[in-house]
């Protein structure tokens, strides 16, 4: 194992990020060094000013690659951008963003030396990984009070296990949240679900999991349900179980002000929201209009927030999302005030350029406002604290208190919940999707790097929307960005309101989409067994080629691959019209090409570069040496999968050997040595294509 060390600067706040004790020592600390005087610079309009510096410093060699920061915008290596710590609800996932939803400040740097740094520290940190200078790593905090921890050990896959120890075990879902979902912004009522299951189940298209997103509440309220709508919701998620479907409904972070609403009242009964300065309720504005926000960093406030949810566990729902928990605020009611004055002084009939500039950056500026995160307090166990102090981690607060509910009202039984917003620690209770991307093709990319960097940072229950949230999504992209979903952990197809319809019934191939999704059925046991064993164990699921073969300088460049787990590799297609890619092998492997599980094509490779033809319907991927991968025959659902006979596909020359894990999907014995299965296969001469 390799070796944790621990350096505390100034005072800094708990965030329960680790779990493990580690002393702290005394004195500087390794690689880094503050850097702390007065600068000049330019501001662009060649405009000098003199600016105060004070950062952590590290000075990148030549062939250093810098690896982590979970979900962010850019490459699996990060060099060359600066990145922030700042949850923020963003749908605009461009290179030119710093921050997404999450605050991951975890980094290891590979190159002549090996380690990685965990900044534990919940305000605004900038991440300047190769920007200003493109040979030096400046992190700069808003204030000198962090855990910092610096990681050492056997290469990067040693730093990261390390890591994962030190963080403590990642959320473990129920198996039925491995089925394929379909979810949209838009579907209102009983009817429009069942349309689409119907849609699914009449084209035999496998389905798990329908989503319901904020429509289904009355007026947005947290914990209740429509009744014009949903008029008897119990019996309705009775209906959906018969057809083995799964309702999983949205919760956002405001709680609606409204005269009569209990959630309100007795959050404000028990002071159980963010005050402001003068100790009165902090009243944003989401979804519902004015709103509070429970105080998710105070004990107290986390296990009644928490206990709500059994609201919806009472009438049968298994599985939730969590969203808007940056928290996502439109305006602040102090705030809007301002605003429409200014807003009165630049109107006039004729306005100038600056003028009109003025107006819309007064009215882009309401929502998410720094100003505002720097109003409000939490009440951290008796400590009063500034938001902004603390803002990365609410949603990680309103996750934990979803799932430190759920161990108390369902103590024998695992429940879905993932959330948008996230810092290190929340991977504990919860997974996350990758918020409001786009349907375009640079996005499904973002989503293959994104992968590894999330499960460095111990976050393994993920997965993007498919087929892309905003923007109108074409057939082949929905395609092959579901030939990558088919491995991912989270397999969710999510739409923004206004945008093309994409279930996958409503395009032509319906065929081809319900071998794609078969085979996501298929592979379960392979998908279930690796995502067990990497949470169990502490490892990566999805992993770049550069971590596994550090000394092929080949592998050590490709961003556009990954290993899956111990036995595959996989090489999606995210360019269109593209009828195939390049790939490359650093090993032999054995290329597997699936036309449905119905379908099986095997061809061994040897090591290097190669084009492979890709059709749209099919799913193609690599097996390792000696590596084994389990599959069977896929269902509709879940539990027509389970129990069935496993066969192997394998790529073995000799003996090699495979820990199949299954469980029932729901309990929560983990560690029972029961549900290993060893499984062999005595291997044969292999003919290279
Ligand atoms: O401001 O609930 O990321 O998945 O469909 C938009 C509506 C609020 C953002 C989530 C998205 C969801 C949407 N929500």
């Amino acid at each position: 194992m390799g070796r944790i060390r621990r350096f505390t600067i100034g005072n800094p706040i708990n965030t329960e990020a680790v779990v493990q004790e580690i002393p702290v020592e005394q004195g500087a600390f390794p690689y880094f060094t503050r850097v702390q005087g007065i600068e000049l610079k330019s501001d662009g309009d060649s405009q000098e000013t003199m600016v105060q510096k004070d950062y952590l410093s590290y000075q990148m060699g030549p062939e250093d690659k810098v690896y982590g920061l979970g979900e962010n915008v850019r490459g699996i290596d990060k060099r060359g951008w600066v990145y922030e710590s700042n949850c923020s609800d963003d749908p605009h996932h461009t290179e030119g963003k710093r921050s997404l939803y999450g605050a991951h400040n975890f980094l290891v740097v590979a190159g002549a030396k090996v380690f990685g740094v965990f900044l534990d520290y919940p305000g605004k940190l900038t991440l300047d990984i190769g920007y200003e200078d493109m040979d030096e790593i400046r992190i700069t905090p808003k204030d000198w009070n962090m855990d910092l921890y610096i990681l050492e050990g056997e290469g990067v896959l040693g730093i990261v296990e390390s890591f994962r120890q030190l963080i403590g075990r990642s959320y473990i879902p129920p198996k039925w949240a491995f089925g394929y979902g379909q979810s949209r912004w838009g579907y209102k009522c009983e009817e429009d679900i069942r349309t689409v299951v119907k849609g699914y189940r009449e084209n035999n298209i496998p389905l798990d999991s329908v989503y319901m997103d904020i429509d289904y509440m009355e007026r947005f309220k947290d914990f209740t349900i429509d009744e014009g709508r949903f008029p008897n919701f119990p019996e309705f998620v009775e209906e959906m179980k018969r057809q083995h479907i799964h309702l999983v409904p949205i919760i956002d972070a405001g709680v609606k002000i409204e005269e009569g609403y209990g959630v309100y009242e007795e959050g404000v009964e028990n002071g159980y929201f963010c005050k402001d300065e003068a100790g009165k309720e902090f009243t944003g504005a989401v979804w519902p209009g004015k709103v509070h926000f429970p105080d998710v960093l105070n004990t107290q406030a986390r296990g009644w927030f928490g206990r709500k949810y059994k609201f919806l566990l009472d009438q049968g729902i298994e599985g939730f999302w969590n969203d808007m928990n940056e928290p996502a605020i439109f305006y602040s009611e102090k705030n809007l005030g301002k605003v429409m004055k200014e807003l009165k002084s630049v109107k006039n009939d004729n306005m100038d350029m600056w003028e009109i500039f003025a107006f819309k950056d007064l009215v882009n500026g309401l929502a998410n406002n720094p100003e505002d995160y720097k109003s409000f307090y939490h009440n951290m166990d008796g400590v009063q604290v500034r938001h902004d102090k603390v803002h990365n981690l609410y949603g990680y607060g309103m996750t934990r208190a979803a799932g430190e509910a759920f161990e108390e009202l369902e103590p024998e039984k695992r429940i879905l919940i993932f959330s948008r917003s996230s810092y290190i620690g929340m991977h504990r209770y919860g997974g996350i999707w990758m918020g409001d991307n786009q349907s375009w093709w640079s996005h499904l990319l973002l989503n293959l790097k994104m992968l590894p960097s999330l499960n460095m940072c111990g976050f393994l229950y993920t997965g993007a929307d498919l087929g892309g949230f905003g923007a109108d999504a074409t057939e082949d992209l929905l395609l092959r960005w579901l030939a990558l979903g088919v491995f991912t952990p989270l397999m969710r197809n999510h739409a923004a309101l206004g945008t093309r319809e994409q279930e996958c019934y409503q395009f032509t191939r319906t065929e081809a989409f319900g071998k794609l999704i078969g085979i996501r059925y298929g592979l379960m046991p392979y998908i279930y067994s690796e995502y067990m064993k990497a949470a169990l164990r502490g490892k990566m699921l999805f992993c770049p080629l550069a971590f596994v073969y550090p000394d092929d300088k080949h592998a050590r460049e490709v961003e556009d691959q990954l290993l899956f787990g111990e036995s595959i590799m996989i090489a999606p297609v995210y360019v269109q019209n593209a009828k195939g890619r390049y790939v490359y092998l650093p090993e032999p492997m054995k290329l597997v090409r699936l036309k449905g599980m119905g379908q099986i094509e095997e061809e061994a490779l040897g090591q290097g570069h190669y084009y492979i033809e890709v059709p749209l319907e099919e799913v193609v991927f690599f097996i390792r040496p000696e590596k084994i991968v389990p599959y069977t025959e896929p269902g509709q659902y879940m539990e027509e999968v389970q129990g069935k006979e496993i066969k192997l596909l394998h790529f073995a020359s000799g003996a090699a050997e495979y820990e199949l894990y299954q469980d029932d999907g729901y309990g929560k014995d983990y560690g029972n040595p029961a549900h290993i299965t060893k499984l062999r296969v005595e291997g044969h001469t292999i003919e290279m294509a």
